[in-house]
């Protein structure tokens, strides 16, 4: 794992520059903090901007990488908030929030999703009592089946970025990078057209929305919309490539735990079986420790979680989450200005 360490002068001019920042705007969801995201990030240090500037361009494996060392209050931050609908007006953890956004910003754009803890662009990933057995970031007694995130959808963000706060258990995110596959041609081939299906997760489906009433950042109609789109994926998912790009270095697009089998074209679910059984025979843990910046390259790596024990005491494994696109203007027909973020 490519991990890059910050410096103390390096924590002490990101603190600066998140003092500043902080100054001027109270929230992540504040629309012109985010215009302005991408500026302040020409502010942090130069050496963080060459690390992710070199991610960006030159891929390298295994198509994730951690910035470590950015140093988390415990006591700041407060409790782990036992759902992500709990958000105080002044997150006691805004420093990090806004963090976490500079980084991804280094990268692209962040992007939310209408059906997705209600449109928010920075969401929280911590357990949910009544979400244990669920396939869901909010889950924790079954393992989180790896996957490219969103991979159901055309606009998927291009990068996962994942910030803990908190793993007083040391669960691990788990991950496989798209290198670690050895495919023959004619598997290769095949994976390259599109014969797979994969339907929406369960984050994005109706029900675990919030209730409309509370919902008052979205228009309902809209969302309803929204949701009819994710359903119509749901019954009716195109057929599509789980492999794409360069055959040498192929992008991976998957979530088996959502894919139906192929009954009718078995030598296509010949090459997929053993494309799952190359991802899970390299599969990686990774514990992520307070202060990591996890970065996910979407298109080469998949990423998933053990299971855990949750103990909703305040003191659970405890991330933030953003999607970031390298390209905001190929998702424009389904959001609402050049510069909205949020995929309806
Ligand atoms: O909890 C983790 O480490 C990863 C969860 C996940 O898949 C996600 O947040 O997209
Ligand atoms: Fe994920």
């Amino acid at each position: 794992m490519n991990r890059f360490w910050l410096s103390d002068d390096e924590i002490a001019s990101i603190r600066l520059l998140l003092k500043d920042i902080t100054s001027r705007y109270k929230s992540v969801e504040d629309e012109e903090l985010l215009d302005e995201i991408c500026l302040y990030a020409h502010e942090l240090p130069r050496r963080i901007r060459s690390f992710l500037n070199n991610f960006k361009l030159r891929e390298p494996s295994p198509g994730c990488c951690i910035i470590s060392g950015y140093p988390v209050d415990q006591e700041k931050i407060g409790p782990t908030p036992a759902h992500w609908k709990e958000r105080p007006e002044l997150s006691p953890t805004l420093d990090e929030e806004i963090y976490l956004l500079l980084c991804g910003s280094l990268l692209g754009e962040s992007l939310g999703w209408a059906t997705q803890q209600d449109g928010h662009i920075v969401h929280d990933v911590m357990p949910i009592k009544g979400h244990e057995y669920e396939q869901l970031g909010t889950g924790s007694e079954e393992l989180l089946w790896w996957h490219n995130e969103d991979a159901f959808h055309p606009f998927r963000g291009d990068y996962l970025v994942l910030f803990c706060l908190r793993n007083p258990d040391e669960v691990a995110t788990i991950f496989a990078s798209a290198d670690s596959i050895q495919l023959s041609g004619d598997h290769l081939n095949i994976l390259f057209e599109p014969h797979f299906t994969i339907r929406p997760d369960e984050s994005h489906q109706q029900k675990i929305k919030v209730i409309a009433a509370e919902c008052s950042r979205q228009d309902r109609s809209l969302l309803e919309a929204s949701y009819a789109a994710i359903n119509k994926m749901n019954t009716d998912p195109e057929r599509l490539a789980v492999l794409y790009g360069d055959p040498k270095s192929p992008y991976i697009r998957l979530d088996p735990y959502f894919m139906d089998r192929l009954e009718e074209n078995e030598t296509a679910q010949a090459a997929l079986d053993h494309l799952i059984r190359a991802i899970d025979s390299n599969l990686k843990d990774l514990i992520l420790m307070p202060g990591d910046c996890l970065i996910i390259d979407n298109f080469r790596a998949v990423h998933g979680r053990r299971p855990f024990k949750a103990k909703f005491d305040g003191n659970d494994r405890w991330l933030k989450r953003i999607n970031v696109t390298r390209d905001i203007r190929k998702s424009r027909s389904v959001r609402f200005s050049p510069s909205s973020r949020v995929i309806y």
